[in-house]
């Protein structure tokens, strides 16, 4: 068997800098969802790229951030814990935010860990080339990184010098995936979380934040797929303003969620949507874990 570089990186950063769109590129799938909105998403996901000489697992996090209930504290454990099981770290930052309290406790973790660390600067897009050199020279003095590579996620640019620096610090191994394989969660993973995607789109402030989605039931009829899908949110008004006035909102959520499921399943299907108030469903822990949000313990 010829030689491969096979290897584990943990992409670790602050919500909305980008984490799940430079995982969907580096794949070449939309296997995360993304948004404008801070914390999208909710647990680590892993993509598995393999190519002729190597075999390189992604692991997406969620965004690190101060929690305000029982979610957010799963989602900051799940950030946290990538790092047992990796072999390098990128740390995602936006160049277009300036550096504040909360992206030093994301850098003071990260050079705990061990590991060898790229700084990913994302978003170079949005600012000039004398403001990325200034940048790049500010965290060089923050911490003395392995590499420090700049990046547009959206654009594309840079991804394929990122994708080869990254080889480099690969050990020869064999592979633990089938080539064929991208993801390993299950199919019903994503279809409830394409439906969150359309939520976060169409709603604001608490709303996408406050909302889980569960498939209920998938049935497979002989021309389609038809999906039962139930969206939990946490109070009544909630549950009005997704449904919307003569119920146009939640149809616009299930027009544009079917789309991009048809898309990733290849076959047509009809999606019924329900909507439910399961108060204050973020705190507690016994949702959490029915939905799935189940929290690893880790030794700090
Ligand atoms: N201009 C620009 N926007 C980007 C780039 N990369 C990502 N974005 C945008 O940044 C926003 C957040 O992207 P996500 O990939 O969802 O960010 P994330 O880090 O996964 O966020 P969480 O899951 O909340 O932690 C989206 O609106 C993306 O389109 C980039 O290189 N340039
Ligand atoms: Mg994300």
């Amino acid at each position: 068997m010829s030689k491969m570089k096979v290897g584990y990186v943990g992409i670790i950063g602050r919500p909305n800098v980008g984490k799940s769109t430079l995982l969907n590129y580096l794949i070449g799938e939309k296997i995360a969802i993304t948004s404008e909105k801070p914390q999208t998403t909710r647990s680590q996901i892993l993509g598995i790229k393999t190519t002729e000489k190597a075999q390189i697992i992604f692991i997406d996090t969620p965004g690190i951030h101060k929690p305000k209930h029982e979610l957010g504290s799963f989602m900051n454990k799940e950030a946290k814990s990538v790092a047992s099981g990796v072999d390098l770290l990128y740390l995602i930052v936006d160049v277009s935010q300036p550096f504040g309290v909360g992206d030093n406790y994301v850098l003071e973790l990260v050079k705990r860990y061990k590991l060898p660390v790229f700084l990913i600067l994302n978003k170079i897009d949005l600012i000039t080339k004398d403001e990325l050199i200034k940048l790049i020279d500010d965290y060089s003095k923050r911490y003395d990184f392995d590499e420090i590579i700049p990046i547009s996620a959206f654009n594309h640019t840079n991804i394929n010098r990122l994708i080869d620096v990254t080889k480099d610090y690969l050990e020869d191994g064999i592979k633990y995936y089938p080539d064929d394989q991208v993801v390993d969660y299950p199919e019903q993973f994503i279809i409830s979380e394409l439906i969150r995607e359309k939520i976060l789109f169409y709603t604001e402030e608490e709303i996408p934040h406050s909302v889980a989605v569960v498939i209920e039931k998938v049935i497979r009829k002989k021309s389609n797929f038809v999906i039962y899908a139930l969206i939990l949110v946490e109070r009544d008004s909630q549950k009005g303003i997704i449904i919307g006035k003569q119920g146009r909102m939640i149809k616009q959520i299930g027009i544009d969620a079917r789309k991009d499921i048809e898309g990733i399943l290849g076959e047509k299907i009809f999606l019924e949507l329900f909507v439910r108030v399961e108060k204050d469903w973020r705190n507690k822990k016994s949702k959490l874990k029915q939905l799935g949000y189940i929290p690893i313990e880790i030794e700090e």
